[in-house]
């Protein structure tokens, strides 16, 4: 069995989904993500330039010598452009594979530990009034668990997770109107000062059965952080995200050591390596990687298996920014593993994505039911994708009030 072709297709409905399609000489084909948020070309360049001429002619069910290939063949490793261009490779791999086994993903990982997997909305609002309403919205719609993030007084507007009007409870992250970013102001001083107060209202309001999770997004430095984690302790959040930049691991410590918040870190991952230190000194309680940015499904389930060694829980990324063919990859690896947590789930199948991307993955009640077909479950139209095309966007940048930059 050989692979004969693979084509790229940049671009979706209000999105720059990377789309892989890999074919093979017995007809059979397998779809991959390689949407990294903002920087979309670049991993689809590294796959149109290096990466598809080298699998011609290879046995698409060699996945595991094939991901050897790409990360120990490129010399340089590592980095969030190289992983998710393998990372498309490897799903559409594993989706040839399933569907040649004629069975679904989870079957080849040793089948399902649970019926479905519970995920998390995003809950937003400019205020907290507004946020409350957004919860609200959610806990009607069947919602577990909800993630919140408003404005805070004093601060200007626009600001991470937050809804600059009643958004129909959405925020968005990507400006579409050009590569040069947006500027946010930030102040700890009123973070601090106001968040913690703002989340035990909202366990007052909704009570104890609420799974409620926050995201600092990057912004706290250590003994900051570890002050939150202290001031919040009484919520019972289900996860404190991303308290401080992850560069510095040590940080975590600090926090631990005064807080018993369950952490969650590892969105901008991208290998087993930088979760390693984490994990084994169980310094956080979820691991927060995407197939898509972290070496597609071979390599993030070795990131689960060690993380399961360690008790730490899977809580996938799964930003708007993925496109529904890595979500269906986290879904099958969300049915199989022991240490399933949490998704995050933020597909909000519009008529136009389902269009672009068919599939019988369901949501039904906050929880996801995995799709029985053979492989992934999901399909790529063709002709739908003929529709868009790559648009220039990008993330805001963060400065604090007296002009210095400051971490997004
Ligand atoms: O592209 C950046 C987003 O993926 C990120 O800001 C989203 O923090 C995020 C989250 O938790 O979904
Ligand atoms: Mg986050």
């Amino acid at each position: 069995m050989k692979i004969t072709d693979a084509k790229v297709f940049v671009g979706g409905p209000g999105k720059n989904y990377v789309t892989l399609k890999i074919m093979t000489d017995q007809g059979v084909y397998g779809l991959g993500d390689a949407t990294l948020n903002n920087r979309e070309t670049l991993p689809a360049a590294y796959l149109k330039d290096y990466l598809i001429p080298n699998l011609i002619g290879r046995d698409p069910r060699n996945s595991e010598d094939i991901w050897q290939f790409m990360y120990r063949g490129a010399y340089f490793r590592r980095g969030p452009i190289a992983m998710a261009a393998f990372g498309a490779i490897d799903m559409a791999l594993w989706d040839i594979k399933a569907k040649l086994a004629g069975m679904p993903l989870y079957q080849l990982f040793g089948g399902k530990s649970r019926e479905g997997a519970m995920v998390y909305a995003h809950a937003t609002g400019a205020n907290l009034e507004g946020l409350m309403d957004s919860i609200a919205h959610y806990v009607e719609a069947g919602y577990k668990a909800v993630r919140v993030q408003c404005g805070i007084p004093g601060m200007p507007a626009e600001s991470y997770g937050v809804a600059s009007a009643k958004e129909d409870h959405k925020h968005f992250i990507t400006d579409f109107s050009g590569i040069r970013p947006k500027e946010e102001i930030w102040d700890t001083d009123r973070y601090l000062n106001y968040m913690p107060g703002a989340l035990a209202e909202i366990r007052d309001r909704f009570g104890s059965e609420l799974k409620i999770l926050h995201d600092v997004h990057h912004r706290l430095l250590p003994r900051e952080a570890a002050e939150f984690a202290k001031a919040v302790e009484p919520v019972k959040l289900y996860w404190l995200e991303d308290p401080t930049p992850a560069d510095d691991q040590n940080a975590i410590k600090l926090i631990r050591q005064h807080s018993t918040v369950p952490i969650a870190i590892g969105e901008v991952f991208n290998s087993i390596w930088d979760c390693q230190q984490l994990i084994e000194q169980e310094l956080i309680d979820y691991i927060r990687v995407a197939v898509t940015y972290a070496g597609g499904i071979t390599h993030v389930k070795r990131i689960v298996d060690l993380a399961g060694l360690h008790h730490v829980k899977t809580g996938f990324h799964g930003a708007p920014s993925h496109s529904p063919v890595s979500m269906a990859a986290q879904a099958h690896l969300n049915a199989w593993a022991p240490n399933f947590g949490i998704q995050e789930y933020l597909v909000l199948g519009t008529p136009e994505c389902d269009a672009l991307f068919p599939s019988n993955h369901q949501m039904i009640n906050g929880m996801v039911i995995v799709s029985d077909e053979p492989g992934l479950g999901v399909d790529f139209n063709e002709e739908e994708a003929q529709r868009y095309s790559y648009k220039p966007g990008s993330h805001p940048v963060v400065r604090l009030e007296d002009g210095t930059l400051w971490n997004y």
